[in-house]
């Protein structure tokens, strides 16, 4: 069965065949003329780092054959793999297809007792958006390049070939300016990418086929630009401030009520001179400048803008944003870039060579589309911490699309917005639902079988985790850090943990006001978006209420979910930062005993009494504790439900 493969994004065709290529202890390879060479250095680096195997070029029979054969578009990524029980072929048109391809290669690669092998396949692939990215932010929690860097060869392993970096806003501003110093020296704690670091990002990215798209956000989301340049602002007086005072560094969440002042001569000056220097930068031909969040009151506060408006005819602020962005489109066309905004800067006068990225919903996308080209990112939020079941079956082509409008679609983004993504928890924000999304985005839109999907998404899981991804290793981590040490009350804290999720979308931030300077070290920070477990769970449930199997499986979870607390008490009472979930942990062993009720066959009475009881219980278990929610209650719930109405 082809379905087998543990390949993610799926091919855009794929035919198995019989047999094996097994490979030698060191595997060899040859590409067909030298442009191939830095594929297969990279490749035989991440072989290395999967396998531990060390390859070698070679002019003999090679195990592994890469070849161009030319005549395409150079960003073309198509490419063709056919292996046999001889050799690996890797077919492309382009280089940024070889490097596609190889990593269709790598994921094919498996040990099992008789060492590695891959299996004999024929794909052949393509993807369906040109555009399939993510964005980070370090802007409201830094991320060092080396963490950048490793992120990317993720994205890599996956097909991802965006890297948007939003590098500016509120709470940072976190590249180093050499015309205006004040930005990264007063904007960002001291933590901001050194240009030579952007460049060193920016050609790591470029051998793994990612462009790099930077986002300075304006003319909202600017606190950290005004601390140091506060007369760039829009409140009244701004204009005459002297150096710096005015404002500090914005350290909750939320946009904060302060705006570039679109009016002023000086401030198109100073990004003139501001983009300049960073268009030289990124080879990138889009530049994104965010455009979001500009708060009506920022505008309508200051007497002189409100003139200025109504001088020009102008009934919005809206209208004074699409003043601001046709004049910042034609700086960045002075500097060779097309210009990206958030789906706020659309507006009957943005020039129609301006990018629209939707992130308030699928109309505006469609709306965008009527007249030029866009991106999809509402619905591929990660940082919601939804399943990636969710976002896997959203689709850029779900609004009713004209052809034309459809040719217009770029592709689209998932999102990473930092306020709760720092250093330790970016790989669990990340992996694996990141691959969800690269897979809608790479492959062909009929394929929405979300079993399937699941199941690949195990096994590139842990492919991911072998190329450098810390998704499953700092959970680990970091559980061991909250358990203060190893033993069992790790690993009863391991069994609580593997069955509760943060709470969904904004809940977090409606639930307590945290800031850049909270630490992210809570339960809820460590603990996956998306319980395996609890997924796992359900489905042994929902076959047991099928059929009678699995119980003896099923009593083992609950078994194990009924003692993790007697284990873990101590540990709770001694650390501060467990304190908070001592009720959960309550309600897990209750909710375990309950179950254990349930399946029992000899167990005593399930009447009435039973059932209201547990499910009163089970009711008052739903509610979150620390911002976290067990979510195995509803599988244990069905066991109630079937103990009581089936009752003998
Ligand atoms: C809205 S999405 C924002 C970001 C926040 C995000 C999550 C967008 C263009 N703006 O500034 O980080 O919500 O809170």
């Amino acid at each position: 069965m082809a379905e087998a493969l543990p390949l993610m994004p799926w091919p855009f065709q794929v035919e198995q065949r019989t047999g094996i290529l097994s490979l030698p202890d060191c595997p060899s390879f040859a590409a067909s003329d030298p442009t191939v060479l830095p594929v297969t250095r990279l490749f035989a680096e991440r072989l290395k780092k999967k396998t531990g195997l060390e390859s070698i070029s070679s002019a003999g029979e090679p195990a592994f054959l890469f070849e161009i054969t030319g005549g395409a578009d150079p960003g073309e990524e198509g490419y063709e793999l056919e292996v046999d029980p001889q050799k690996a072929r890797l077919r492309a048109a382009a280089l940024p297809g070889l490097l596609r391809g190889a990593e269709t290669l790598l994921q094919l690669i498996s040990r099992d007792r008789d060492g590695l092998q891959i299996p004999a396949v024929r794909i052949q692939d393509r993807p369906r958006f040109r555009w399939r990215g993510v964005l980070i932010d370090p802007s409201r929690h830094f991320l060092p390049l080396g963490l950048v860097k490793r992120f990317v060869d993720c994205m890599a392993a996956v097909k991802l070939n965006v890297l948007h970096w939003h590098l500016s806003d509120d709470q940072g501003f976190r590249i180093e300016s050499r015309r205006f110093p004040r930005l990264h020296q007063l904007g960002s704690d001291g933590q901001f990418y050194r240009q030579e670091e952007v460049a060193e990002l920016v050609a790591y990215a470029a051998e793994r086929g990612i462009r790099v798209v930077p986002e300075l956000d304006v003319p909202g989301h600017t606190t950290s630009w005004l601390v140091g340049y506060a007369h760039l602002g829009s409140a009244p007086g701004d204009q005459h401030a002297g150096q710096g005072g005015n404002y500090e560094l914005q350290r909750s969440w939320g946009p904060a009520p302060v705006a570039l002042d679109p009016t002023r001569d000086e401030v198109y000056q100073f990004l003139d001179e501001l983009f300049g220097e960073m268009a030289g930068l990124f080879p990138d031909p889009c530049f994104h400048i965010g455009g979001d969040e500009v708060l009506a009151v920022i505008w309508n506060g200051n007497p002189r803008i409100v003139a200025f408006m109504r001088e020009r005819g102008m009934r919005h602020p809206r209208d004074l944003q699409a003043f601001f962005n046709r004049k910042l489109c034609a700086i960045l066309e002075r500097y060779g870039k097309r210009m990206v905004g958030w789906d706020e800067i659309l507006h009957p006068d943005l020039p129609e060579s301006a990018m629209v990225q939707s992130w308030r919903g699928q109309k505006f996308l469609a709306e965008a589309l009527q007249s030029r080209e866009a991106l999809l990112s509402s619905g591929y939020y990660l940082d919601q911490l939804l399943p990636a079941s969710y976002h896997y079956l959203v689709d850029p082509y779900e609004s009713k699309l004209s052809e034309e409008e459809k040719g217009r679609v770029a592709g689209g983004e998932a999102c990473l917005w930092g306020e709760y993504i720092g250093v330790d928890n970016f790989d669990s924000r990340a992996w694996p639902r990141l691959c969800a999304v690269a897979e809608r985005l790479w492959s062909r839109a009929e394929l929405r079988d979300v079993e399937g999907m699941y199941e690949r998404l195990g096994q590139v899981s842990r492919h991911l985790e072998e190329l450098g991804a810390r998704h499953q290793s700092n959970y680990r981590r970091m559980l061991e850090q909250l358990a203060g040490g190893s033993g069992e009350e790790l690993e009863a804290l391991v069994v609580l943990a593997d069955v509760v999720e943060p709470v969904k979308f904004y809940d977090r931030a409606v639930a307590r006001l945290d800031s850049s300077l909270t630490p992210l070290t809570r339960l809820v920070d460590v603990v996956h978006p998306e319980s395996e477990t609890a997924r796992r769970f359900a489905h042994l449930v929902t076959a047991y209420l099928e059929n009678g199997e699995g119980r003896a499986q099923i009593a083992k979870h609950l078994a194990r979910w009924r003692e993790h607390r007697r284990i873990l008490l101590p540990a709770i009472r001694r650390s501060p930062l467990l304190g908070e979930i001592e009720e959960l942990s309550r309600n897990l062993e209750q909710a375990a005993r309950a179950g254990l009720e349930a399946i029992d066959e000899a167990s005593v009475d399930r009447g009435q009494r039973w059932w209201l009881r547990h499910i009163a219980r089970l009711e008052r278990a739903k509610a979150p504790r620390g911002e976290l929610v067990l979510v195995v209650l509803p599988a244990i719930r069905q066991l109630i439900d079937r103990a009581h109405y089936f009752r003998a």
